[in-house]
């Protein structure tokens, strides 16, 4: 069994962390300021082809895989989480449309979505009264003649004030078909119908937007309709476990960014004549803390060498997303305590990577909804192996 990363992999990573350490992480604390990631550095991350890591590069993609992306993501969330998301996202929307798409769609977005400047991949699935169970969505989309017409809301959208392109589910059945009667279609940034409403005032990750959405008689082409028709809520569900690997290889970044400045600080500062560090209290915090990123990080490894070797990976993201997220929340929560007083203030990252950590086990599934897929994944896997 051989752990280490292969060549792509390698370069992947060595060429994220790169961008990261000379061009994001001077800008993290601005971006986090200001509300705004430069467009310098979307444009960065998508000339070196991490908008689009494991797109095929026939689509302007890099081709490199899912094992490549969760590393870029890692070494872009050390410097700034806002970027990382932002990453991620569109990431993970480059590849469903690839994936799903028809050969028009995938050669209408992919490349645009893999340069950085032409606008972000938006996912827009959850709604004011429909987050953890989508199924519960109300968004509807009826037939007329060669359109299809959106009405309804979407809500917590990230950076969904720059899309190019959203994802957007839909009903196209009546409520009680349920996850059924659900299906997704591709809808521009500029779509007349379209309202992007008002950014959200957020705890942390203030460098993206979330932003509602408003859908009123929004019209689309039939040939917008990504997938079968009715068939979107699994499109929904598969996206996500890729998703989730991202999640997690955020969540794993920001902690190992957290770790990295609590080590820095712990040599420096001085408290009963000895570096902090020297202090049994705070070796116990660093040790925690390196535990719980390296075990996070082999998690993620796990689910996303599942995903690239093309085997069910569910179950794997699910628990990677858990664990990297509430261990990154507990890891930036030490970093603040190591601290002390200037942890609690803007002049240390600290602060920031608490906030921007504390997202991490709400979005793309709570974590709630993490133990829900596992403990349903666990029960039908043993009742089977049990018969
Ligand atoms: N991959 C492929 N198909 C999947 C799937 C997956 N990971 N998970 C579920 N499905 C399929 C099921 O097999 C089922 O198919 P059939 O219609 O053929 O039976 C269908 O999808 C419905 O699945 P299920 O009955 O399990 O749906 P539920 O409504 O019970 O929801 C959870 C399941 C809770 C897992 C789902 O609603 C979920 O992930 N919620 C969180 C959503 C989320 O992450 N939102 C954040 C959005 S981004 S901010």
């Amino acid at each position: 069994m051989d752990l280490t990363p292969g060549e792509t992999q390698r370069l992947v990573q060595r060429t994220a962390r790169e961008f990261a350490e000379r061009v994001v992480m001077p800008l993290a604390a601005g971006i986090d300021a200001n509300e705004s990631i430069p467009d310098a550095v979307l444009r960065g991350l998508g000339d070196l082809g991490l908008m689009a890591v494991n797109v095929a590069p026939e689509l302007g993609g890099a081709g490199a895989g899912a094992v490549a992306f969760a590393l870029a993501v890692q070494e872009i969330a050390r410097a700034c989480a806002s970027t990382a998301v932002t990453m991620s996202v569109t990431n993970m929307v480059g590849e469903a449309i690839a994936h799903f798409g028809a050969a028009d769609q995938a050669a209408r977005y992919c490349g645009e979505l893999a340069r950085g400047d032409r606008g972000l991949g938006c996912f827009a699935l959850s709604e004011p009264d429909a987050g953890s169970d989508p199924g519960a969505m109300t968004t509807s989309a009826r037939r007329e003649g060669a359109e299809w017409v959106l009405e309804g809301a979407k809500q917590w959208i990230s950076g969904g004030s720059a899309a190019r392109v959203f994802i957007v589910w839909a009903r196209t059945a009546p409520p009680e078909t349920g996850t059924r009667g659900i299906s997704c279609f591709l809808v521009d940034g500029d779509a007349p119908g379209l309202r992007v409403g008002r950014r959200e005032d957020k705890m942390g990750l203030r460098g993206s937007s979330t932003v509602p959405l408003e859908f009123a008689g929004c019209r689309v082409p039939a040939s917008a309709m990504l997938g079968a028709e009715n068939e979107g809520f699994k499109i929904a569900m598969m996206a996500l476990d890729g998703g989730r690997i991202g999640i997690a290889s955020q969540a794993i970044g920001i902690a190992r960014a957290a770790l990295e400045e609590s080590v820095r600080y712990a040599n420096d500062r001085r408290a009963f004549g000895v570096a902090i560090g020297q202090h049994q209290a705070i070796k116990w915090k660093l040790a925690d803390m390196n535990t719980r990123v390296d075990a996070a990080h082999l998690l993620s490894m796990r689910a996303a060498w599942l995903k690239e070797a093309r085997r069910p990976f569910s179950r794997e993201a699910a628990i990677a997303k858990l664990f990297a997220s509430e261990s990154a929340v507990a890891a930036c929560n030490d970093a603040v305590q190591i601290h002390g007083g200037y942890g609690y203030t803007r002049d240390f990252a600290a602060e920031r990577h608490l906030r921007d950590a504390r997202a991490t086990t709400i979005y793309e599934g709570t974590s709630e909804i993490q133990r829900i897929v596992i403990a349903r994944s666990e029960l039908a896997r043993l009742t089977t192996a049990g018969r």
